[in-house]
């Protein structure tokens, strides 16, 4: 079978690719394991210093794949009574399922063994991230995109808060997400209505960074993945833990955490050659991770 998650480097670039086109690359359990695993070694490995994580095929990632055993519904026979009730109903005469009884289904166990651990890991990655949004992006498969530092769609993508369209709640961080990036009320918009948002106006809304044409997509985002890996990642690291910790902030405590982490910067070698290179009008080297 081929491998769920494509795993490739380009210089300090790891690329990551979800590989189900057949399904959409729906997420399953093993592709989930998988990408946490390889966002692991990404953050072991001192060579990588950005993670560019993109999908095959003519989506994204189409969510939780909804056939995995572990999630999928199923219904018990019906009992006799039922059955009786059911033949004289009209729900029956319209081919309908009124009667079948689902058996209850723990789904949320996916969360706590998959996503949570799976988005918290990209959320504190040592390297920057960018998604490369090749295609439609729905539920799981939207938030986990739109959890990593910098989203680059192509035109034809879209966004869909699938969740409501299931009877679910958005989840891998949706709800935390949403209302930062665009507002309760846009928020709602999308979540309420589980609608489609393409590519364009997810950029003016501010949920992306950018949209690019279809046919430049690859080439822009390892573009972008290549300039990130060669800035100071420690700096930019810390910029993304401080702009998360100061939503929750007062502006005096942000003021005194911009202040603290400067501080710890100004020691740190990255700094002392950003400055150096300005000064002698030369290109810095950065090393700090
Ligand atoms: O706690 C928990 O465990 C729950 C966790 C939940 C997290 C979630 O992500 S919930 C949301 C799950 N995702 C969805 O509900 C989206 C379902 N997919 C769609 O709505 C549509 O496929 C799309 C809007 C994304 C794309 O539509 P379209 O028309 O471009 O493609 P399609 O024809 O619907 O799909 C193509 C194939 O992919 C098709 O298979 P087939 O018929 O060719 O064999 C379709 O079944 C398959 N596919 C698409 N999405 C999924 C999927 N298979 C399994 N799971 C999917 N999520």
């Amino acid at each position: 079978a081929d491998p769920v998650l494509l795993v490739s480097t380009e210089g300090a670039v790891r690329v990551l690719t979800l590989n189900r086109p057949q399904a959409l690359n729906a997420f399953t359990t093993a592709m989930l394991g998988q990408l946490r695993h390889a966002l692991e070694d990404a953050a072991q490995d001192p060579a990588v210093r950005a993670v560019l994580i993109t999908g095959a095929g003519r989506a994204f990632c189409a969510g939780q794949d909804l056939n995995d055993p572990s999630i999928k519904p199923e219904f018990a026979e019906p009992e006799a009574s039922d059955a009786a009730a059911h033949a004289a109903s009209t729900a029956e005469a319209a081919g309908g399922q009124a009667h079948r009884r689902p058996k209850p289904k723990d789904i949320g166990h996916l969360l706590d063994h998959y996503y949570i651990p799976l988005v918290l890991r990209l959320r504190t990655m040592p390297v920057p991230t960018l998604c490369a949004v090749n295609g439609v992006a729905a539920g799981a498969g939207a938030n986990f995109a739109l959890g990593c530092d910098l989203v680059i769609a192509g035109r034809s993508a879209s966004f869909i808060q699938a969740f409501s369209r299931i009877g679910l709640v958005p989840d891998c961080g949706g709800t935390w997400l949403l209302t930062r990036l665009v507002g309760r009320a846009r928020a709602l918009q999308l979540t309420l209505l589980g609608e489609k948002l393409p590519a364009e106006q997810a950029q003016q809304w501010g949920l992306i960074a950018k949209c690019v044409a279809d046919e430049e997509l690859a080439s822009v985002a390892m573009a972008t993945a290549q300039q990130l890996a060669g800035m100071p990642t420690k700096a930019l690291m810390q910029t993304r833990a401080a702009l998360d910790d100061a939503m929750d902030l007062g502006l005096e405590d942000a003021l005194r955490m911009e202040a603290r982490l400067q501080s710890q910067l100004g020691y740190a070698h990255d700094y002392l050659e950003g400055a150096a290179a300005f000064l002698d009008k030369r290109a810095p080297h950065f090393k700090d991770r």
